[in-house]
């Protein structure tokens, strides 16, 4: 009998290479999937399997974090070995904007699925999975970071998350559900959310080498951050759940670099030389050299990123960097794949869909750019 799993948050980055995972090792995988006034399911349409064929291994029900009553009647009707709640309002900026929705989903829907799992009687079936962050040590109190130091959220997504974090401990310790936290730090990779720090330069950086656009605008470039590739951290979210018994994780590569630096590391990859210049809000960087022939739309002397405040935070997370020994030493988890490999690879794909842009572009088709608003 293959092992069932759901997963909220199907739809995201992390729930699509999941699902890809859990797939390939034999499961029967059950997605919960937001209703969306247009198809919202482009990270996993290659992996969608049409009902109607034999055997299906992968289903898709509608439903919401908000909704408990929905959540209870999914959980009821594929009774799962293992949960895994990736499902958030994801974006600490936007956190700031919708800091009571980011409550409700964030927090309360951790806490309606471990009802669900209580009220159906299910606490000695089915593991639970929570996508714990880093952001929860927020105004760092150790460096680097590990499972015993202090948090000290500094956003209302933060705040939330803290909150999933003690309910996904507290069942676990009032009613025996196998319920643990992956601690991760950032983790990225070609399905990055758009508007995700890396994810923004990569595709800037490759749209303005195609001449798609000209500036990149970006906020706190000082910030640090430990980043891993997504495929890595969904096969240790995995692990978490095979042991004997459940355990919380930080999840990290031990290594950080800042916002400045993965913008060099990125125009690098597109044949752009780039230099900083200026201070605060006046930072530019501009070309000064070009190799290789994926950046026809530059020049040397261009300013290709500013600063805008807008992207500013109204509390900021400055510095962030993980001690992954315990999850190294007891899982025999390593990351295996480098920031500079996933930098490499976002930046490829990202040029790829830039240059099918710009050639139908050139042939006359009218195509839109999709950009932050
Ligand atoms: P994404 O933002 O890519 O995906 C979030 C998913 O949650 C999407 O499928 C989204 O649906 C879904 N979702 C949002 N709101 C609701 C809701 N109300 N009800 C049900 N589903 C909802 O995030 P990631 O894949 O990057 O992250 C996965 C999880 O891990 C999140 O909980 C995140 O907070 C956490 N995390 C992520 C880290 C990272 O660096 N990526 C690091 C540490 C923790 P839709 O597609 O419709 O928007
Ligand atoms: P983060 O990721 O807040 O760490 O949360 P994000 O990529 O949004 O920001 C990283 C850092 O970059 C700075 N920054 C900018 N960020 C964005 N989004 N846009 C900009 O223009 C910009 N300029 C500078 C930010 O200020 C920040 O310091 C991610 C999410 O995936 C969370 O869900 C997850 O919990 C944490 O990672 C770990």
């Amino acid at each position: 009998m293959s092992k069932v799993a759901i997963i909220t948050g199907v739809t995201g980055q992390d729930g699509s290479y999941l699902a890809e995972f859990l797939l390939e090792k034999g499961y029967e995988v059950h997605g919960i999937k937001r209703r969306a006034s247009s198809f919202n399911t482009d990270r996993i349409d290659h992996i969608f399997e049409d009902p109607h064929s034999k055997n299906p291994k992968f289903f898709l029900h509608y439903g919401d974090l908000t909704d408990s009553s929905n959540l209870t009647r999914i959980l009821r009707e594929v009774e799962p070995d293992e949960v895994y709640n990736l499902g958030a309002q994801s974006h600490v900026a936007v956190s700031f904007e919708s800091p009571e929705y980011t409550a409700d989903v964030d927090a309360m829907g951790t806490l309606r699925l471990l009802e669900a799992i209580r009220f159906l009687g299910l606490e000695k079936k089915t593991k639970f999975y929570q996508a714990s962050t880093s952001e929860l040590y927020g105004l760092v109190q150790e460096v680097p970071q590990k499972e015993s130091t202090p948090f000290y959220p500094r956003s209302p997504y933060a705040v939330a998350k803290m909150y999933a974090y003690w309910i996904t401990v507290n069942y676990r310790e009032s009613y025996g559900i196998y319920a643990c936290n992956g601690i991760l730090f950032n983790h990225e990779s070609p399905r990055r959310g758009e508007t995700f720090v890396t994810r923004k330069i990569t595709r800037g950086i490759a749209n303005i080498a195609q001449g798609l656009e000209n500036c990149l605008y970006l906020g706190n470039m000082d910030a640090l951050r430990d980043w891993g590739h997504a495929k890595d951290y969904v096969r240790m979210q995995w692990m978490m759940l095979q042991q004997d018994k459940p355990e919380d994780f930080v999840i990290a590569t031990g290594k950080q670099i800042s916002v400045r630096e993965f913008v060099v590391m990125s125009a690098a990859e597109a044949g752009i030389k780039l230099e900083f210049s200026g201070e605060g809000v006046e930072e530019v960087a501009t070309v000064i050299a070009l190799s290789g022939d994926d950046a026809p739309g530059v020049r040397v002397g261009d300013v290709i990123v500013r600063v805008d405040p807008r992207y500013f935070r109204p509390a900021e997370v400055e510095t962030l960097l993980g001690d992954p020994t315990n999850a190294k030493t007891k899982l025999g988890w390593e990351p295996e794949i480098t920031v500079e490999e996933m930098c490499a690879e976002m930046v490829q794909a990202d040029l790829d869909k830039a240059k099918r842009h710009a050639l139908l572009e050139s042939h006359g088709f009218d195509v839109s750019v999709a950009r932050e608003k």
